[in-house]
């Protein structure tokens, strides 16, 4: 049984068996994530020091060339999980294509692959608006011991066996699945130590919030300026309170613990909207049904998009289950 002073590291162990494939391979690699967020909390922290230690692009007081904070979780968490040789692939949003680890070496056995985007919502770090790590993870499908392919990355979402993110806000969670539910925890910056903070966390059936960015909202299809209007009528527990953050994970974690509904539809500028199926939806998605939410892209369910190719984007629309669905009632009506 879980217990609230629980550690993740305890946590890990203790639900190891519970696994779908239980080899001790994802328990690694979970933990190597709650590594690598460790340090580039660490770095993020950092980032309103920028006149005192310098700013990307320059050299710091100690001869240390600074980089960009994106740039930098990227090799972090590409580091941590190359060097421990528990992935056989990696895809980041930072890279054009997918990184083959080890595939000269035989005795790569590993059976996972990771999706990232290392800092979502990087934009935000300047003026001090809280940023995430997303992840997704994957058994391979081309045989253990060779070489990945594009394969093993385009799978549906739907065969994910592990999703979370980070946020680096108030204070630093690592929220995660492994497809029995979604578990919080919670940064000890002071000794370093994840604690399980919100266990299985579930978004309200309903909810009141609506996040999207109605800058756009002269772009976005007829059913989406409908469902907006419907949000901001005056009936029953309507209008709505509108929180947009522009910063997905932040946004996501505000609505699953008090009830929502995130949008980021396809525009009259992007066919497609502007997130990536494979680094931001797929996972979100994941952990969202986990949460006994829900996950669409207008019409269909996130999680049974076949994917064409890695940095390919959705229309996304996520979080309480009756205000999805409401959502996509209102597309159906103005198809
Ligand atoms: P990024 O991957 O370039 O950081 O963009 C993703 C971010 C999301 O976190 C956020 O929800 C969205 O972009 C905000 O976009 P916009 O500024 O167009 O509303
Ligand atoms: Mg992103």
């Amino acid at each position: 049984m879980s217990q609230k002073n629980q550690t993740l590291g305890e946590f890990i162990i203790e639900n190891q068996a519970s696994f779908k494939y239980t080899s001790g391979e994802l328990s690694r690699l979970i933990n190597s994530i709650r590594l690598a967020a460790k340090v580039v909390n660490h770095e993020v922290n950092k980032a309103g020091l920028v006149d005192i230690i310098g700013a990307a692009g320059e050299t710091n007081i100690q001869g240390e060339d600074q980089q960009k904070l994106d740039v930098y979780a990227n090799d972090k968490f590409i580091q941590t999980l190359t060097n421990r040789n528990i992935v056989c692939g990696i895809a980041s949003e930072e890279e054009d294509d997918f990184i083959s680890i080890n595939s000269q070496d035989e005795n790569n056995n590993n059976k996972y692959v990771v999706l990232i985007d290392p800092l979502d919502g990087s934009s935000n770090i300047d003026v001090n608006v809280s940023v995430g790590t997303i992840f997704s993870v994957f058994r391979r499908v081309t045989p253990v011991g060779t070489p990945v392919t594009i394969e093993d990355f385009l799978q549906k979402g739907n065969q994910q066996v592990a999703a979370g993110y980070v946020v680096y806000g108030t204070s630093t969670m690592l929220v995660y699945t492994t497809g029995a539910g979604v578990n919080g925890f919670t940064l000890n910056p002071a000794i370093g130590t994840f604690y399980l903070s919100h266990p299985n966390m579930q978004f309200p059936e309903n909810g009141k919030i609506y996040s999207v960015n109605e800058g756009n909202y002269i772009h976005f299809p007829q059913g989406i300026k409908n469902y907006i209007k419907y949000c901001q009528m005056e009936e029953g527990d309507r209008p709505y309170t509108s929180r947009y953050i522009g910063s997905l994970v932040s946004d996501f974690h505000r609505n699953m613990i008090k009830g929502g509904i995130y949008l980021y539809p396809k525009s009259s500028k992007d066919s497609n909207g502007k997130l990536r199926l494979l680094y931001e939806c797929n996972p979100m998605a994941f952990l969202a049904e986990q949460a006994n939410g829900k996950a669409s892209d207008g019409f269909n369910r996130i999680l049974d998009i076949q994917p064409e190719e890695l940095h390919q984007r959705v229309p996304f629309i996520c979080g309480s289950r009756n205000m999805v669905e409401k959502a996509e009632e209102f597309m159906r009506m103005a198809q």
